[in-house]
């Protein structure tokens, strides 16, 4: 190139760079000197951006992207000499006396917590035009996911201080990681909500680059089809969360404080919270390194399972294999019908729900080797059985749940089985492919997430003495669900089941037909008998008992169809809305001891 008195030192230094990995083609098009010089200067300010974002440079981007292509191009089995088996794992069961101890030893150690909530996905299987953590979780109290996540992880904080005796200041760290999809919407709902409660200097963003797509087994990095001047990029994978960690040098502060655990969690999982306690409870109990929450999981269902790997040199894993991989790994090794239900009619491999929980103390150290780099894969589409050319531009991808990958065998890795119904109803699917999955499999959509948050309140509220009606089947966006009575409360209410406990008394009785969303923290229920709609706040100091008879029309799912464009997009999504025909709120908004007994 002819003018390179246009470029400062460092723009040379990675176009020679490009060019000894092969890129030429990247400036071919470019015209004269004299002619978009800014846009040449700019192309720059996006190749350094590459450059430093990735672990090693592109460079080393280019070189692992063509080792990927040439094993993808061969047909290279990424578990070459492993032989996959059924691992052992803790198996917690809701409610009985283990799950209520680790509960307990779980709300201990979270004020030595960190936690991380991976949200740079755009969720293109849901389709939704804003960002997922903004939808609301149900629409009885709209609570949106992050609020959610945001006020459990309050009352872990508050209810972990005051198992301590003095003093407790702590602020437990909530990181976000975004992407370009999502970063300024997230922000923007913080602001404008007050960061839910939590200091703005407890919440902090890591906003994730995407990597550069490649257009052929070369790795020639692609050209933005929209300007000649950008190299195409697409998401690099929810296991940039590690190296994003590392560079922030947050993980090193946080270990400087005193704390013990990181928690990964997912961006649109309502029920995650009531699992949280326990999982963490049986980390600090075994002292895991790793452990990753599961559940029971159907054969086939889009979630990854968790297998055992051993290698015919005498090497072990507990890792994720994720579910486009499970079925093809199962037959290459003795298993000739794949991924299957056995006979209780779930896959024996348990289902990762990726959230994970690390002793911070190893993960330092392990990141320590590995700058946070997760090993990465590719997944091309190719044009025909020759391999040699792709439909679209590719990248390599990576996972967080593949962090163990690395590390030695004397890692402690373990995972903790929960209820399905306690733990796991993500929000995935838009409505037309939820009404398409298999019948019997999980709808994974806004509809049964929200069902979920019911039934799962429900079947706690049944577990701690309370009569609570069967569910109704309805069909909502052409998927059936169970229909509970649409109970909700707040995390200050109740974290863990003892929580629970302590605020019911009596024997109270709870009609399909009903809904009750309980707002304030030291609300009791005492002999209720609830047919209708019952919201009921209270302040922090105000101690209200809440009995009697509370009867009235209620509130009232109607259908509304996800095509119908006059409805918000929010609730049309979820097949129906609430018609809030009549309710007894109460708001006790001044200290003291309180009864409602109509
Ligand atoms: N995410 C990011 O933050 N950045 C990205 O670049 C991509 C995603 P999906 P996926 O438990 O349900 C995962 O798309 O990847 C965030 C596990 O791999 O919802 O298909 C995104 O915002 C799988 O093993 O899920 O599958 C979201 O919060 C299984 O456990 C999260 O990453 C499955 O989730 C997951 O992204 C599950």
């Amino acid at each position: 190139y002819k003018n390179l008195s246009l470029f400062s030192p460092d723009q040379i230094e990675l176009a020679k760079m490009l060019l000894e990995m092969g890129q030429s083609h990247l400036f071919e098009h470019w015209p004269e000197p004299g002619i978009d010089d800014d846009e040449k200067r700019g192309y720059f300010d996006q190749v350094a951006r590459l450059n430093a974002s990735y672990p090693g440079g592109l460079a080393s981007y280019i070189k692992t992207a063509r080792e990927l292509l040439a094993d993808s191009k061969e047909g290279k089995n990424p578990f070459d000499g492993f032989t996959p088996s059924v691992p052992s794992g803790e198996v917690l069961a809701f409610g009985d006396d283990n799950f209520i101890q680790f509960e307990e030893t779980g709300v201990r150690e979270a004020r030595n917590a960190a936690f991380v909530l991976v949200a740079g996905g755009l969720g293109e299987r849901l389709g939704y035009n804003g960002i997922k953590v903004a939808l609301p979780s149900e629409s009885t109290t709209r609570t949106c996911f992050l609020q959610l996540y945001m006020e459990s992880v309050l009352s872990l904080q508050d209810a972990s201080c005051r198992l301590v005796q003095g003093e407790c200041q702590t602020q437990i760290p909530f990181v976000i990681m975004t992407s370009d999809d999502t970063h300024a919407r997230t922000l923007e709902l913080l602001e404008a909500n007050s960061y839910f409660g939590m200091k703005s200097t407890q919440v902090k963003l890591l906003k994730q680059e995407k990597v550069a797509c490649l257009d052929d087994n070369d790795a020639r990095l692609a050209v933005d089809p929209r300007n000649k001047y950008r190299i195409q990029t697409k998401p690099h994978g929810h296991g940039d969360v590690h190296s994003l960690l590392y560079s922030s040098g947050l993980l090193n502060e946080w270990r400087d404080a005193g704390r013990k655990w990181v928690l990964f969690f997912q961006d649109t999982n309502g029920l995650l919270f009531k699992a949280i306690p326990a999982a963490l409870g049986v980390s600090a109990t075994k002292q895991y390194h790793v452990n990753s929450l599961a559940v029971a999981r159907k054969a086939k269902e889009a979630i990854g399972g968790i297998t055992k790997l051993t290698h015919a040199d005498g090497r072990t894993m507990v890792i994720n294999v994720e579910y486009n991989q499970l079925d093809p790994l199962l037959r290459a090794t003795g298993y000739p019908d794949g991924d299957v239900n056995c006979e209780t009619g779930y896959s024996p491999f348990p289902g990762n729900i990726n959230q994970l929980i690390f002793e911070l103390g190893p993960y330092i150290e392990e990141l320590t080797k590995t700058k946070g780099a997760i090993k990465e894969f590719v997944n091309p589409k190719y044009k025909d059985s020759s391999k040699t050319s792709f439909k679209s531009s590719t990248r390599l991808e990576c996972m967080m749940q593949d962090y163990p990958k690395t590390l030695p065998p004397s890692a402690r890795v373990g995972f903790t089985v929960m209820d399905t119904w306690l733990a796991y109803a993500p929000v995935k699917n838009n409505p037309e492919d939820a009404a398409k999955v298999p019948k019997g499999n999980p709808y994974h959509s806004t509809t049964s997430g929200e069902m979920a948050i019911y039934r799962a309140n429900s079947l706690i509220l049944r577990k701690a003495g309370i009569k609570v009606d069967d569910p109704v089947h309805q069909v909502f966006n052409g998927q059936e669900v169970e229909v509970w009575p649409r109970i909700t409360w707040k995390p200050k209410w109740a974290l863990t089941f003892a929580d629970v406990q302590s605020r019911v008394r009596g024997s109270s009785f709870i009609s399909q037909k009903s809904t009750m969303a309980i707002k304030g923290r030291n609300i009791f229920l005492e002999d209720l008998s609830l047919d209708g709609a019952l919201v009921i706040d209270s302040v922090e100091d105000a101690e209200v008992k809440v009995g009697g008879s509370v009867q009235n029309k209620g509130w009232i799912l109607e259908n509304v169809d996800y095509k119908d464009t006059s409805v918000p997009e929010e609730v049309r999504i979820r097949g129906f809305r609430i018609n809030k025909v009549e309710q007894l709120e109460k708001n006790f908004s001044e200290p003291g001891k309180f009864s409602l007994n109509t």
